[in-house]
């Protein structure tokens, strides 16, 4: 088969990668070294996290005057992500680090006044940005396709600009801001969205860029409805998993974090056995979820870290499941069994080359946070959430929070922050505040959300898995006065989680929260609903969503 060089020079999530390569007809051949370079005929740069820690590697590695060479050679170069910024000329990112110059221009940071940043989810390439629907298509690019994109800097879209110095551009909105989502000039091609992370439509603009076919006639003239732009609502499914009284890693679902059957004799049953990890996250992603989160909720008992068997669950789901992996449970440092001691970020290492693109901090965040107020508000560089977001960006760090409702008659019952709620507690109280639990639930600690989520966004954090209790499993619709509230804390992406029971619960929740994404688990593995079933739903009261593509 035909090969690609693949420049892997920061550790990321490259296999997931290698996988979309090896998918569309090509072998991936490394380059290790800047002597490997000019064997190259395609080389790809990817590239997740910081513009100026990645650049910084490539030049401090001696890749910068072997990029040029090949691209000056006239060979096939893409950069992905951090790979198309590194065509520009700098980035606010990281004001002082140098881009290749290559582009003209310089990245900025979205806007979050009014928006989620990053900017996180799947959103438009789309060459006709006059709004003119075109026949023709960049490297199978369609403007009724969405494309996954995880980044909080981004070239502006000036009008003409590129163009007149020979770029294709395509362009993506988020809010009001309309920025580069790919170019093309010649032998260069670079997208700011992941294709290997954006099912069917990605894997179909890798491969025609492999082929080297530029320009692809449109199958059919796309309706103006289905290129309408802007970020779509994410739908996210998500597996708990653990291991079973057998030893075997199974999905399962808590009711209000109880995993257990409810045997009718005691409550001691088994666990609740849904199925096959990998199965079902294939299922998922055939079913068009926009995002598989997989949380090991049984990781804070130590289990040596080497055969972590969420890692085979990850390589063995990023071969046939092409959209964003989220891997929860664990992440934290930790003594192995045979004594030694493994760094967070070495653990988030292992999970992203195992083909994780996101990890999520439950427990060991509250810890952090706890300890950031403690230190008054200090950082101390050394957590979990700064050392991983500070080696892979922000966007690759979720905090899963895990809050239950403490009820109080009054604000003034409790130092803690307060909403005053439409869902009256066992006595009728009307004021709650939000407990953070470590360990699953079993431990309370003395800490709101609102502290929590606050903290764990100074530290670096990229999105909030917002779980709840009291909701988990129950089928009654989402906790919407929380959802709300920590929306009003912070402007890092929120998920909403725990309570989906109908494809209605999803459009309530993003009609009268904030939300930047909804997470159902027991709808779907129960049976009830399928992720296209909600998709649709929510496409017929007027939200965007993303259509499911036929793998190629
Ligand atoms: O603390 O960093 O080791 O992470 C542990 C992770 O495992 C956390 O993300 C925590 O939320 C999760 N977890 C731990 N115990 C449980 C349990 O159920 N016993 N799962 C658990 C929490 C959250 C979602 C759940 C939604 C949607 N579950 O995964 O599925 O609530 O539920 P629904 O749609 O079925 O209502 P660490």
């Amino acid at each position: 088969m035909p090969t690609v060089h693949l420049l892997d020079y920061v550790a990321g999530n490259v296999r997931s990668l290698v996988n979309a390569i090896e998918k569309v007809g090509y072998t991936v051949e490394w380059v290790r070294s800047p002597a490997d370079v000019p064997s190259a005929e395609k080389l790809i740069i990817p590239g997740v996290g910081h513009f100026g820690h990645c650049l910084s590697q490539l030049d401090k590695a001696g890749y910068i005057e072997p990029i040029r060479a090949h691209i000056k050679a006239g060979k096939q170069f893409m950069g992905i992500c951090v790979g198309v910024q590194a065509l520009f000329e700098g980035s606010e990112e990281d004001p002082q680090v140098k881009g290749l110059g290559i582009i003209p221009q310089r990245l900025k940071k979205f806007d979050d006044k009014d928006k989620s940043v990053p900017h996180i989810g799947w959103n438009s390439a789309n060459t006709s940005r006059t709004g003119q629907v075109t026949d023709e298509s960049l490297y199978g690019l369609r403007p009724d396709s969405k494309y996954y994109y995880v980044h909080a800097y981004a070239a502006p879209y000036q009008e003409g600009e590129l163009e007149k110095i020979g770029w294709t551009v395509a362009t993506a909105r988020y809010g009001d801001e309309e920025f580069v989502g790919a170019v093309a000039k010649d032998n260069v091609f670079a997208t700011q969205f992941h294709p290997e992370k954006s099912g069917a439509a990605g894997l179909r603009v890798l491969k025609a860029f492999l082929d080297g076919k530029r320009s692809q006639k449109l199958p059919e003239k796309p309706s103006a409805a289905s290129t309408k732009e802007g970020l779509t609502r994410r739908v996210i499914a998500c597996l708990d998993v653990r291991t079973n009284d057998n030893g075997d890693l199974v999905v399962t679902k808590g009711d209000q974090y109880d995993v257990r059957e409810k045997d009718g004799v005691s409550t001691g049953g088994a666990v609740r056995n849904l199925g096959k990890p990998v199965d079902m996250a294939r299922k998922y992603y055939e079913q068009g979820a926009d995002e598989v989160t997989f949380l090991n909720i049984t990781s804070f008992r130590n289990c040596p870290v080497a055969d972590t068997p969420m890692l085979e669950i990850l390589r063995r789901t990023s071969e046939t499941v092409f959209v964003p992996l989220t891997i929860g449970g664990g992440i934290r440092d930790t003594v192995d069994t045979d004594g030694t001691k493994i760094s967070a970020l070495d653990i988030a290492t292992m999970y992203f080359k195992s083909g994780a693109d996101k990890v999520s901090i439950g427990s060991d965040a509250v810890t952090a946070a706890e300890e950031y107020y403690a230190s008054g508000k200090k950082l101390s560089g050394t957590t979990a959430i700064e050392t991983i977001s500070g080696a892979y960006g922000n966007q690759a760090v979720v905090i899963s929070v895990d809050p239950r409702r403490i009820y109080v008659s009054s604000p003034d019952s409790t130092t803690h922050h307060t909403i005053k709620t439409a869902t009256l507690g066992p006595n009728g109280e009307e004021y709650c505040w939000y407990q953070c639990t470590i360990k699953g639930g079993r431990e309370g600690r003395d800490f709101d959300v609102r502290q929590l989520v606050t903290a764990v966004e100074a530290m670096g954090a990229g999105e909030i898995l917002l779980n709840c209790i009291d909701k988990d499993g129950t089928n009654s619709g989402f906790d919407l006065e929380l959802i709300n509230d920590v929306k009003n804390a912070i402007k890092i992406p929120v998920i909403a989680s725990s309570g989906a029971g109908n494809p209605g619960h999803f459009g309530e929740v993003f009609e009268q929260t904030r939300t930047d994404a909804a997470l159902g688990a027991g709808i779907f593995h129960r049976g009830e609903y399928t992720v296209k079933q909600v998709k649709e739903h929510l496409q017929e009261r007027g939200l965007l969503v993303r259509q499911y593509e036929e793998d190629v």
